[in-house]
């Protein structure tokens, strides 16, 4: 957790409203493997990270409530019994979003107040949208003793994505932002979402992220179209979720979809498969193996769920030419943000200087790279 952070939406709460916040750390998340599997009741394997949100949060003493985003500058105020999702459409929505979903579920609240500030890059693909969520409902919570389990809010969380974004995301991000532990990875089931962690650590190894640094246009519509293809091909199939297809089911009703969702589905079919394979291989410390599940990931998504891109394509290629990289792929949901990578610790940085070289003399850009450390989910700090 960045403690600057923390300090400056404390301070900027305390000049601008005269009184003590709350203060509640939210994280973002990385996602080793297990990707767009969560909407289809799959398993993950994210974990939270010390990237992310902190908030300041306080009942108010006016008629009003107000949301700063410090970083932006930007502050709005608004009547609690007058929420509707921002034309705008931007920042405010996570949290008009999550003050109606709370709403909605009969919970009083009266007017507060919040200030907040983040340090993930937006559509770095690390989930500064659930970490905001999630302080927005956690610190409501403790505010107002609203009497909901961490398990109330990822859901308010995420029907608030839902309803307010507009992004019909799966649970993944907003579970492991709130439930992260420090060290661990999440080896979640989306569907009984009950999560077993495992600890990570690559002894010679560890994960790195690249970012991009580009997010492309069309990403929210892809997404819900993807989500919505998997759903079609379920009830072809008679089935709840894509979880309970085989391979074998799918070939039964091969005729009757396109070949590109046919595609899709297998995909997720075999994504569930690998993200399982991989909670192996962690057991089994056999990180050659996890390593090719990760590549065999990113080859899925760039060529049958078709949610990569040229730059994040690029920077997978640079990874697979270099001995030291055991596995790299696109994170999140796509179309931009990070890739992740399984490197040894002694080639990691001069692996990501020459990658990052490389990709300016390709793209005529930056990428950003990211050492992260596996983090405690979302909680109070004072
Ligand atoms: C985004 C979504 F928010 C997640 O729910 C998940 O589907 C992910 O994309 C893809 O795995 O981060």
């Amino acid at each position: 957790m960045n403690k600057t952070l923390i300090n400056d939406v404390k301070k900027a709460y305390i000049d601008t409203f005269k009184e003590a916040p709350l203060l509640v750390f939210s994280p973002g998340r990385i996602n080793i493997i297990g990707e767009h599997t969560d909407y289809n009741d799959g398993f993950v394997f994210p974990a939270a990270v010390n990237k992310g949100i902190a908030a300041a949060i306080q009942k108010s003493n006016s008629n009003v409530s107000t949301a700063y985003a410090l970083d932006k500058n930007s502050k709005i105020e608004f009547q609690l019994d007058r929420i509707q999702p921002s034309k705008e459409g931007s920042w405010q929505n996570y949290i008009f979003g999550v003050v109606a979903e709370i709403q909605n579920r009969n919970k009083t609240l009266e007017n507060f107040n919040i200030v907040f500030k983040g340090d993930i890059p937006g559509g770095a693909g690390m989930s500064s949208s659930a970490a905001l969520e999630n302080s927005v409902v956690f610190g409501l919570n403790e505010l107002f003793d609203l009497e909901l389990s961490k398990e109330d809010m990822i859901f308010i969380s995420q029907k608030a994505e839902h309803n307010y974004v507009g992004v019909n995301c799966g649970i993944m991000d907003q579970y492991a932002s709130m439930f992260g532990i420090k060290d661990n990875a999440l080896h979640l089931d989306c569907r009984s979402i009950q999560a077993k962690p495992y600890k990570i650590d690559f002894k010679d190894h560890q994960l790195m992220l690249i970012n991009t640094n580009v997010k492309h246009s069309l990403s929210d519509s892809a997404y819900n179209d993807r989500r919505s293809a998997c759903e079609n091909i379920s009830e072809l199939l008679d089935i709840k979720a894509l979880r309970d297809a085989s391979e074998a089911d799918l070939e039964r009703i091969k005729d009757q979809v396109t070949p590109e969702n046919f595609q899709k589905a297998l995909f997720v079919i075999q994504e569930n498969k690998r993200t399982k394979e991989a909670a192996k291989a962690i057991e089994n410390h056999d990180l050659e193996t996890l390593g090719e599940l990760i590549y065999a990931s990113h080859h899925g998504l760039q060529h049958q769920y078709k949610v990569s891109c040229e730059e994040l394509d690029f920077l997978v290629d640079q990874a697979k030419a270099n001995n030291h990289v055991l596995g790299s792929r696109m994170m999140g949901g796509g179309f931009g943000g990070c890739t992740i990578n399984l490197v040894a610790k002694s080639e990691a940085k001069a692996f990501s200087e020459k990658a990052s070289l490389a990709y300016k003399q390709e793209f005529n850009k930056d990428c950003s790279v990211y050492f992260i450390e596996l983090s405690q989910g979302t909680h109070r700090v004072e």
